[in-house]
């Protein structure tokens, strides 16, 4: 099975989506299509159904405990960590290969991992209640899954997720390609927020008021890896992947390369249809991007990279110094040439659900974040029915209205979506998602076409507001 395919319309009934099989060959009648048969048809190829093992398991282990480290500016911080880092160990599998995870649970609170943008087995993906129960502490649990897709995704708690992400409970699970590109080097870098009480320490109570009515919450001290003042030292003429994941409660960053060749290659873990520059990409809690950095065999200029999120407030993330031997590196072409549907008329197609995001006062915290006027209990005790059944292998076109005055990233599990429209005009983004934010009184249109059964959480990524209630489930049925 290929990554891609390089297909706009299906060249046969040996497509390689099983499930799209049925519609692809009926396509190549004369009937009129709908819209959203349409869709399907022109989604064919984008990504595997399934995995192709390849019989190699790699096994890790994890625990989750608190730790002291130098972190931020190098003073002792009392964290809770994955094996004693923050962010926790980088697992790196390549595509085809399967993962099996060994966790075992050292907090004092119950927990669980989710492995945020894997399409996998609805049991693995670490839901407390919904997936599986909480892991107590004390208590183990395997995880084991083969990942369908070559990506930089990343892995954290679904248990009082505002609280344990925020103490440092973090890390980045690369899935390389089956051939990886010759980069000269490739890199990892966990962006995130702190904040800390005069003390110095991370700042309780977690979910103020103030956070829960803002957007989220967002800390003082930004850091890559965990620390602040970050430079990188690279030699001419290297090429460098560069995999960056926001792994902030609420923090939104927008990075700017400035003049440095730097392209943007995927998205959420996912190859783009061609590579973009790297600037003006709202990297919301819990995207990814991977960046394609080339350096010029000439130069010798410092770089700065900014996040100008708020353009008049600008904060510098990083410096890059570039010094010594030339380096060689291998001419290649982009991996970014990925099939991406156009979607052109998808927006036209019936909508499937209109998810409404609100606020209400009351609740536990005082402030509930809503979809659909229901605020889920953080906690997922409460079992409440999905908001929308989809069918595995069908194209569904969803519509959310933001209501409230705040932005929310909407994640969904176990399934990539594409943009469609903001506010009713299309847009055409070069690659696919697992979460994208919704602006103040913004509405959006996403489609999608899910590859797994089970019941996936959809939630705002702002903890904070999750943890106030703004998740809900989605069905994905057999057809
Ligand atoms: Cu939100």
């Amino acid at each position: 099975m290929r990554y891609v395919e390089h297909v706009v319309v299906p060249r046969s009934c040996l497509a390689v989506l099983s499930f799209a099989v049925a519609t692809a060959c009926r396509s190549s009648s004369s009937l009129p299509r709908s819209v959203g048969e349409r869709a399907l048809a022109e989604f064919v190829g984008s990504y595997p159904e399934d995995a192709t093992p390849t019989g190699v398991m790699r096994t890790f282990d994890l625990t989750a405990a608190p730790a002291e480290l130098p972190l931020i500016d190098g003073k002792k911080l009392q964290v809770w960590a994955y094996n004693g880092q923050v962010p926790g160990p980088t697992l790196r599998v390549r595509l085809g290969e399967t993962i099996r995870v060994r966790f075992t649970n050292r907090l004092p609170q119950e927990t669980t991992i989710h492995w945020h943008g894997v399409r996998l087995p609805n049991a693995m993906d670490g839901v407390p209640y919904l997936t599986q129960p909480p892991v107590p502490p004390g208590g183990t649990f395997t995880y084991e899954f083969t990942p369908k897709d070559a990506s930089t995704f990343w892995f954290h708690p679904h248990v009082r997720a505002s609280e344990q992400v925020e103490r440092g409970l973090y890390g980045v699970l690369v899935v390389e390609d089956a051939k990886p590109p010759p980069y000269s080097r490739e890199l990892v870098w966990v962006l995130d927020d702190w904040l800390l009480d005069a003390s110095g320490q991370i700042a309780t109570p977690f979910n103020t008021r103030h956070d829960l009515a803002m957007d989220g919450r967002w800390g003082t001290a930004i850091t890559i890896n965990g620390l602040t003042e970050t430079v990188m030292k690279v030699q001419p003429g290297e090429r460098i992947r560069l995999r960056l994941l926001n792994s902030a409660n609420g923090r939104v960053f927008t990075p700017d390369f400035g003049d440095l060749d730097a392209k943007i290659i995927a998205v959420d873990g996912l190859y783009l249809r061609a590579p973009i520059p790297a600037r003006g990409f709202e990297l919301a809690p819990g995207n990814r991007l991977d960046i394609d950095l080339s350096f010029d065999r000439s130069t010798s200029a410092p770089f700065e990279i900014w996040d100008r999120y708020f353009a008049q407030r600008p904060n510098k993330l990083a410096s890059i110094e570039v010094e010594g031997e030339l380096a060689q590196t291998p001419t290649f072409a982009s991996p970014a040439s990925a099939h991406v549907p156009l979607w052109s008329d998808a927006v036209d197609a019936p909508i499937a659900h209109d998810f409404h995001l609100d606020a209400q006062q009351g609740g536990p915290f005082g402030i509930a974040w809503t979809i659909d006027g229901i605020a889920m209990d953080s906690s997922h005790r409460h079992a409440m029915p999905p908001s929308v059944t989809f069918e595995r292998g069908r194209f569904a076109h969803v519509h959310f209205t933001n209501e409230s005055p705040r932005i929310h990233p909407i994640h969904t599990h176990g399934m990539f979506f594409r943009l469609l429209a903001r506010n009713g005009v299309r847009v055409d983004e070069p690659f696919f998602r697992d979460t994208v934010i919704v602006h103040p009184r913004e509405q959006i249109d996403i489609g999608v076409v899910p590859t797994d059964a089970g019941t996936w959480m959809m939630h705002c990524h702002i903890l904070e507001h999750a943890e106030a209630g703004m998740m809900t489930t989605i069905a994905v049925t057999e057809p």
